[in-house]
């Protein structure tokens, strides 16, 4: 893997837009800001989204402040300004219009429009149908101020954007059950997300080490399976996260996994968990029991709770990983197997076929690909998310099946050779379209989740080790493909130098909006 530094730096800031917009032109003139006489005006329809959304950004380019360097200036910066000083000065920027078309959505969806259109000028019109697309359409703007080189202003360029996302679903996983991850730093995750043009917070919310959720129905689970009292998600902390996420366009995919990843809910309740056994001695509990009543009535009464708390029409319920080994290591399990003719793999399909009806009504569910991959007969609406080796064959399959795919297994943060150009590169409808040669299965492929497994992560570390290599995901899920063609080098694919360029710029900016983004790809400054 290969880290291409671009050579000489660039000035800190230029106003590029990260994830980049499908179709952008931008001239070689400017306006300058001043915040005292900049306004807002919102025509046609508003809410509760928009308002809070305008007050956010208003602060957000507000607070941008040029920070001269004391020093005297150097010959390179010189001719560096010389040919920036080639741009024209048009004005000041008046006023920016916000047209939403249509009413407001009040929550965001999988089918949700995030089109808009924004062009710059003395007065700026930023126009969607959906208040989603406004949301977009503001962070671009935001984006697109940058400071002078002299550092004396603050100025943004003439300019017509035309925007749309390339996958609808673009998300990321964090996990909380391994590490227990703050309220406030899942705040921050969701304003990075946000700047990120993210859209999907899948919450790993609990798992064999922790059961963080705190339940009304059954407050044993974590009372005895958080890490400690203070390490909870009450029913007050989910609805802040939700409701901090939807006015940031960014829907919350509660995960509970269930068979398996369940340890944590057997310390108060070890009678749904199936005791493993190592010859006539039990060793430990495993993955749920599936042939008890108990787990069934157990699940769904929980996952009805959960569905009230998250207004999210997807539910995940995992699927990955389940330990047919322990399932065959016990008796009782041994003789259902053999009543009934089934082999253990077989179980798991059983109990996936159990659990599945036990939802609320008009729900829809997302799985991990062992759910599909044995055979457990799935809804077409239905999304299975990809996350193993033979990645590509295995979502021609699932593609072929007539299922929609979410694509994970390239995008492993976890994984600290994963550089940020590595996850660039990885375009999961590419894959498809070079296996198959086939231009129409690639519309089943709906998005992907750069995933934050949290076995290493607590909240010292989890913003810098997320950011900003989710954010070559999210490029990749936004921006065309062609937009930001890779080149061989070196017989590896490497994202272009312009991309680097645009990458460190972002994380500045993500600096400066206090998230604590680590930096891209080597030596530089950002000033925060
Ligand atoms: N935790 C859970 C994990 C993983 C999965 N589920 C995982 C395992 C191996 C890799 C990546 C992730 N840590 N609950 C599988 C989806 Cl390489």
């Amino acid at each position: 893997m290969s880290i291409v530094n671009p050579g000489p730096k660039y000035p800190p800031t230029k106003g590029e837009v990260w994830p980049k917009p499908q179709h952008e032109t931008t001239e070689l003139t400017y306006y300058t800001f001043d915040p005292s006489n900049f306004k807002v005006k919102v025509t046609n329809n508003t809410c509760d989204i928009l308002t809070s959304a305008i007050e956010r950004y208003s602060y957000i380019v507000r607070s941008l402040k040029p920070q001269r360097d004391q020093r005297p200036v150097s010959r390179t910066e010189r001719r560096q300004r010389a040919l920036q000083a080639q741009t024209l000065k048009l004005g000041v920027l008046q006023e920016l219009q916000v047209q939403l078309t249509e009413p407001c959505e009040d929550y965001p969806h999988l089918e949700m429009d995030e089109k808009y259109r924004l062009s710059v000028s003395a007065v700026s019109i930023l126009s969607s149908s959906s208040v989603w697309g406004i949301l977009r359409g503001l962070e671009t703007f935001a984006q697109k101020f940058y400071i002078s080189d002299d550092m004396n202003e603050l100025r943004i360029n003439t300019s017509v954007v035309e925007d749309f996302p390339e996958y609808a679903h673009r998300g990321l996983l964090l996990d909380t059950g391994r590490h227990y991850i703050s309220v406030p730093n899942i705040l921050l995750t969701l304003d990075a997300m946000a700047m990120n043009k993210m859209n999907v917070f899948h919450w790993h919310i609990v798992d064999d080490q922790s059961f963080p959720y705190q339940s009304e129905k059954f407050p044993d689970l974590s009372l005895y399976g958080a890490y400690h009292s203070s390490m909870v998600y009450t029913k007050d902390n989910i609805a802040q996260i939700v409701e901090y996420a939807r006015l940031r366009g960014i829907r919350v995919l509660p995960e509970f996994d269930v068979p398996g990843h369940t340890r944590s809910w057997g310390n108060a309740y070890p009678n749904i968990l199936t005791p493993c056994y190592r010859g006539n001695e039990v060793v430990g509990l495993g993955p749920m029991n599936p042939i008890r009543n108990i787990t069934y009535k157990m699940i769904r009464d929980l996952f009805h709770e959960v569905q009230a708390r998250f207004p999210d029409k997807y539910l995940h319920i995992g699927g990955d990983e389940v330990e047919m080994l322990c399932w065959r290591s016990n008796p009782e399990i041994r003789e259902y197997l053999q009543e009934n003719g089934l082999k253990v793999e077989e179980l798991h399909a059983l109990f996936m076929q159990n659990t599945i009806p036990l939802l609320a009504d008009g729900s829809k569910i997302v799985v991990w690909q062992e759910v599909f991959d044995e055979d457990v007969p799935l809804t077409s609406d239905t999304l299975v998310q990809v996350w193993k080796n033979d990645w590509v064959g295995e979502m021609v399959k699932v593609l072929e099946a007539g299922h929609r795919v979410l694509f994970s297994s390239a995008w492993y943060l976890d994984h600290l050779g994963a550089e940020w150009p590595t996850l660039y590169v990885s375009d999961p409808r590419d894959m498809v379209r070079d296996a198959t040669g086939n231009d129409t299965l690639t519309a089943g492929v709906i998005g992907g989740e750069a995933c934050m497994w949290g076995e290493m992560v607590d909240d010292r570390n989890v913003i810098s080790r997320v950011w900003p290599r989710a954010s070559a995901v999210a490029e990749r899920l936004w921006s065309a493909p062609k937009s930001s063609q890779h080149r061989r080098y070196y017989f590896e694919m490497s994202p272009q130098p312009e991309v680097y360029r645009r990458m460190e710029e972002h994380v500045c900016r993500m600096n400066r909006r206090g998230i604590a983004a680590q930096p891209a790809s080597g030596p530089g400054f950002c000033l925060v």
